[in-house]
């Protein structure tokens, strides 16, 4: 945008201020100050909004389209005047009027419209695909509560509604003319018209209107502003008679109520397949009515469009795109089916059986039959075409439709042209068990897209501290280019910027340790070490790994008053799915050891723990500066890339971690001396599961250390636990620890004493810290979007590029 000086700011700023609530604007609240500074900002984007979306329509640019479930962008302010290049100006116009940006910053709400990692990539990708200069957009559901709000009683995780929209969204916009309907239910017949040509004819549809709400994505200091579009569901209008009960209305308001309804039972999961055919049906119409504007053959489609489905929730896009090609635009089946092809691609997050999604029959015929009708014929004939090819058991292997169910991965593979997994051992574990049979089928589908994160928001945004030390010390190209982050290892022996780089991770401490004597009144102390583990909470994740070093530290400590350790505050900060009964056993017994550590006197505040409440983006960017050790402890070959650390890397954390996921490539760049590594690795879980020789109870009769923690679950040392201890202890004993917790004690307790020992050697522990931030520049999405737009969406940069050119992932 064009400058703006801070006197003009204040003008307008006051003025907006003041027509807005008509008094003076140093009588507002944080709240309202935060909407009139929206206010304000939009009118600083608004033309660029326009003009990006006419300039693509004019010049028929192919554009991508990103449709998920989840999107977790945090609070958008600070990062919308970053990057429209007006943040220090309007910090200071603010400062001048006697206001604080960051209080300001306060009034925005959080949206929580997502679980974790997936939708925070989610929105990584938005900004860096505006700020490369992209022609691409989101598709998701403007939820109306987001995720949970979590609350700890009695150290019991409990759920409160999240409601986000309570106060309005200033920076959303509200398209009613480009809503669309969506049908649900009913009965469909095919007919024949006049002309002899099949058609369908539904009767007894549920009709819904999805409107879009549409969020601005403004690129980094380059006029692009792109669009998230966020669909919200409706009783269309004049159709109101048709919802006459209650129970009727209900039932539309839910599609866009709340996100990830509780699935653990029949309603639940029905009301989350309805969620996925809204945004994604929404999404695939307005597409169509764009592409249609263009007036061009319907074989340009994959030309001028691409849809990429972030997962599977997104999945029913395939028979979506094919029922409207053939049902409305009467294409051959041929036809549709190579222009779908051509168009989507999809990318996997998880290997966890779990988590791959699988929809009854009935259900679907129920809820969707036209789409049902498309998904068995497409899955007819995949059979009739790839028995030929390769045999009925491999195809039988792959089929989208087994055992009464259908499979959402096995639909999303067979009707796009790409899957990629999310780091390189995913990948490879997609290729070689996983997906397998796939691959053998569609070799040159499958790619590999390692995550990345915005430094943006993770470096820029949340540590001004470390920024303005880059700045000084390597010039800030790296804030456009991140990988002249690199620069500065030439400086790893100057140890003026040793003590500087420590000196900004002490106030960042200082700040988290304010907020948690402000929040939770506990007393931490900065020069501790910051140990931090911020996740879901999962079984695979090891959270409970974790929990296990503190007893076994708190009981070395117990036993050895005088030890000669550093002070540790162990920082957790996870949400459990509502239903999952082991995770949240877990959380209580979090909170009973923090009880019981935290209140002893004996161990002389050498251990602390802090279980921050409600984990999510805003509390992410207070912590990630703050940490020392960044924990990635999962199970070899259970985390598909993870994020949180690459994100605490590119602060200076050290990361402490088993070979899984990212972790992997971030050992490759930083170097084994750079890192804590410990623990089985894939190929060694894969062993033990082949030859089932894994057994936890001779570990745990075995080790004196591993036995003396576990009998403290169920000994009642820990207060406060009861069944909890039990169960986790039968978890880990009696059923075998699934997840090899036992087997990788030993060596996780080693590599905490390493990082012990570093870290009283400051200089080495701060040598080792600049050296993760040298690296971590590889890390930014801003590549890994580059690398989707090259190899899967085949399009092109907009504007000048400021990233001139990209490294592919060693
Ligand atoms: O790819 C993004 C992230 O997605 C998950 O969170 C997911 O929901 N499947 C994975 O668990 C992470 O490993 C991954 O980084």
């Amino acid at each position: 945008m064009e400058n703006i000086s801070i006197q003009q700011f204040k003008k307008e700023y006051v003025k907006k201020f003041e027509q807005l609530y008509a008094y003076r604007y140093d009588e507002g609240s944080s709240r309202e100050h935060f909407v009139a500074l929206g206010e304000l900002v939009r009118n600083y984007y608004m033309n660029n909004w326009k003009s990006t979306i006419d300039e693509y329509k004019e010049k028929e640019t192919k554009q991508v389209f990103y449709f998920s479930m989840e999107f977790l962008p945090g609070r958008m302010l600070k990062s919308n005047l970053l990057n429209l290049d007006i943040l220090p100006v309007v910090e200071e116009g603010l400062r001048e009027l006697g206001l604080d940006l960051d209080e300001v910053s306060m009034g925005e709400a959080d949206p929580a419209l997502g679980n974790g990692g997936l939708g925070r990539l989610a929105s990584c990708f938005m900004d860096s695909i505006a700020s490369t200069g992209l022609a691409g957009h989101g598709n998701g559901i403007r939820y109306q509560y987001g995720l949970f709000k979590q609350k700890f009683i009695d150290g019991y995780q409990v759920e409160l509604p999240e409601n986000w929209l309570r106060n309005g969204n200033v920076w959303e916009v509200r398209k009613e003319n480009k809503a669309v309907i969506v049908r649900f239910g009913g009965q469909v017949y095919m007919d024949t018209d006049e002309e002899g040509n099949l058609y369908p004819r539904y009767e007894n549809t549920k009709n819904i209107l999805a409107v879009p709400y549409d969020v601005p994505q403004i690129g980094y200091h380059n006029g692009i502003v792109n669009n998230l579009r966020l669909w919200s569901a409706e009783i269309p209008y004049g159709e109101e008679y048709l919802f006459r009960t209650e129970e009727e209305r209900d039932e539309v308001k839910q599609i866009t109520e709340v996100l990830y309804p509780d699935d653990s039972n029949y309603e639940g999961r029905l009301l989350r397949l309805r969620q996925e055919y809204f945004f994604s049906s929404a999404g695939v119409q307005s597409i169509i009515r764009y592409f249609k504007t263009l007036d061009e053959d319907w074989s340009l489609l994959p030309d001028k469009i691409a849809i990429h489905i972030n997962d599977t929730h997104p999945a029913l896009v395939v028979p979506e795109l094919m029922r409207i090609l053939i049902d409305e635009e009467e294409l051959t089946w041929d036809q549709a089916w190579e222009i779908t092809k051509k168009t989507i691609s999809y990318t996997n997050h998880t290997i966890l059986q779990e988590a791959m999604e699988r929809w009854p029959i009935d259900m679907l015929e129920h809820l969707l039959p036209r789409i049902y009708h498309i998904i068995a014929e497409i899955n007819r004939r995949h059979i009739e075409k790839k028995i030929p090819l390769y045999g009925e058991e491999l195809t039988y292997r792959t089929t989208i439709i087994e055992d009464g169910q259908v499979k959402m991965a096995n639909l999303a593979i067979i009707g796009s042209h790409s899957i990629n997994g999310v780091a390189k051992l995913h990948t490879n574990i997609l290729i070689n068990e996983t997906l397998h049979d796939f691959y053998l089928m569609y070799p040159n589908k499958f790619n590999n897209k390692t995550n990345g994160i915005t430094q943006r928001r993770w470096v820029q945004l949340s540590n001004p501290g470390l920024t303005s030390l880059l700045d000084d010390v390597i010039g800030t190209d790296w804030k456009s280019n991140p990988e002249e982050l690199i620069l500065l290892k030439a400086h790893v022996d100057n140890s003026e910027l040793l003590n500087r780089l420590e000196a900004v991770k002490l106030e960042n401490k200082k700040r988290f340790a304010k907020y948690v004597k402000d929040e939770m009144g506990i007393e931490i102390d900065p020069n501790a070490i910051f140990d931090v583990q911020i996740k879901r909470l999962h079984a695979y994740k090891r959270q409970l790994l974790n929990v296990l070093h503190i007893l076994d530290r708190y009981s070395q400590i117990k036993e050895n008053p005088d030890i000669d350790i550093p002070k540790r505050v162990f920082i957790f900060g996870a949400k459990a799915a509502p239903s999952y009964h082991y995770a949240k056993q877990i959380i209580k017994l979090i909170n009973a050891v923090a009880d019981l550590v935290n209140n002893d006197t004996d161990i002389k505040d050498l251990i602390k723990i802090v279980f921050v409440e409600n984990y999510g983006v805003s509390l992410a960017e207070l912590i990630i500066p703050a940490a020392d050790i960044s924990e990635q402890i999962s199970l070899a070959g259970k985390e598909a890339s993870g994020t949180s650390n690459m994100k605490l890397m590119a602060n200076g954390a050290l990361t402490m971690a088993t070979m899984d996921g990212a972790t992997i490539e971030i050992y490759d760049y930083v170097g084994k001396e750079n890192i804590y590594i410990f623990g089985l690795k894939n190929n060694d879980v894969k062993k033990y599961h082949q030859n089932q020789s894994y057994n936890s109870r001779n570990i745990y009769e075995g080790n004196a250390s591993i036995k003396r923690v576990l009998n403290m679950l169920v000994d009642g040392s820990i207060p406060g636990i009861y069944h909890e201890g039990q169960d986790i202890f039968n978890s880990l004993v009696k059923f075998n620890d699934e997840y090899f917790l036992l087997k990788d004690f030993d060596s996780y307790i080693q590599a905490h004493k390493q990082a012990d020992k570093d870290y009283q050697d400051r200089e080495k522990w701060n040598r080792m810290a600049l050296l993760n931030v040298a690296n971590s520049g590889p890390f930014s999405s801003d590549y890994t979007i580059l690398r989707y737009a090259d190899e899967i969406w085949k399009i092109e940069p907009q504007v000048e590029n400021l990233i001139s050119s990209y490294t592919p992932v060693k």
